[in-house]
């Protein structure tokens, strides 16, 4: 089951969230505060001044001092609001300040991946293949450093948030966007896309990782060790192909940037029994005529054609049957 985000920061964890939070509360009492004035007001004029056997309903009509009073009252919580926001938005706005590490956050239907930098206080990020680290599901980071995140999308509009650790930030195709986030303590904290965009919206989740700073580079190994196994360059091309294409969107396969939520994980579907429970065994051929031809292998089923060609399907398919 995905987790339920309470719609408000449950428990602040970093500095931009308890930034935040007095700002949330503060125009949620006010909202309150108009909800009872005003629904107060509608039930007893209604049943005040309502029409009864032998009693007419009262007309009112220009009365100038309460026509006066919600016009300026709204008016000045609506500037002291902005004037509140104005203030938080500047500190909110402010990524660089402070920031000494930047992750390259991608966005596409369904799924975040998170590219480090190459090297961060003496941490390498850097692959076999001398990329640096790019995987998705968790984003990871060394509690106590302000983040910088570099975010593009790829497709639609989507929106980047952990509530805990603050900030709200819309990832859109053509520039990219900005969005600081800084634990204070480790731990495991949730987000999710908070742009509906399409069909797997509701499957877009986002998890960062807080690491304590001297268990950071650990991390980072073990990382990149993983990383490293699926990028056997007797299969690259296949893996760049498949990472090219809408698949990563759609399925999981850990310890590289695809981690799509729709399709079923892919991490070891060279070692499963079949092929979506109606093609066996899982081989080179027949994850080609699977990738080619989804819907006549299986009718009705919910992976789409993507209408690629028979090298390309192959070439994919090679590097899916190394994944064990
Ligand atoms: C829109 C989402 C979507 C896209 C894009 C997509 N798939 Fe799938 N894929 C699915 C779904 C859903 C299933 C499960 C189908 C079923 O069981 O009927 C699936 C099943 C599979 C399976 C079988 C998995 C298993 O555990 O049996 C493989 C292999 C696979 N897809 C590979 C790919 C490859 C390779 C690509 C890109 C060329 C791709 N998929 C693109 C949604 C997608
Ligand atoms: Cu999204």
């Amino acid at each position: 089951m995905p987790p339920v985000l309470p719609p408000w920061v449950s428990d602040p964890a970093g500095p931009a969230a308890r930034e935040i939070v007095p700002v949330y509360w503060i125009m949620f009492a006010a909202a309150v505060v108009v909800l009872v004035i005003v629904y107060g007001a509608i039930f007893y004029a209604g049943i005040k001044y309502r029409e009864r056997p032998g009693v007419e309903a009262k007309q009112f009509h220009g009365h100038n001092l309460l026509e006066l009073l919600w016009t300026v009252i709204p008016t000045i919580m609506v500037i002291s609001f902005s004037i509140l926001s104005f203030q938080k938005l500047l500190i909110l706005n402010d990524v660089d300040t402070g920031a000494d590490m930047t992750i390259k956050v991608t966005a596409r239907q369904w799924s975040f991946t998170f590219e480090y930098p190459k090297e961060y206080k003496g941490v390498s990020f850097v692959l076999r293949d001398q990329s640096a680290l790019k995987i998705g599901e968790e984003l990871h980071i060394p509690v106590g450093t302000k983040v910088k995140l570099e975010m593009r999308a790829n497709d639609v509009i989507h929106s980047f948030s952990i509530p805990n650790l603050g900030g709200k930030m819309d990832v859109i195709p053509g520039r990219p966007t900005y969005l600081a986030i800084q634990a204070d303590r480790a731990g495991t904290f949730k987000g999710q896309c908070f742009e509906f965009c399409g069909d797997g919206h509701a499957d877009m989740l986002l998890r960062v990782v807080a690491h304590p700073t001297s268990e950071y580079a650990a991390w980072a190994k073990t990382a990149v060790d993983a990383a490293n196994l699926p990028l056997d360059p007797a299969t690259a091309r296949g893996r760049e192909l498949y990472m090219a294409q809408a698949c990563v969107g759609c399925h999981l396969i850990r310890n590289t940037p695809s981690n799509g939520r729709v399709g079923p994980e892919l991490t070891k579907i060279g070692s499963k029994a079949n092929i979506a429970g109606v093609l066996s065994p899982v081989n080179v051929d027949n994850l080609t005529r699977w990738i080619m031809d989804p819907g006549v292998v299986k009718p009705g089923t919910a992976m789409p054609d993507l209408n690629l060609d028979e090298p390309t399907a192959r070439a994919i398919a090679q590097w899916l049957s190394t994944l064990r």
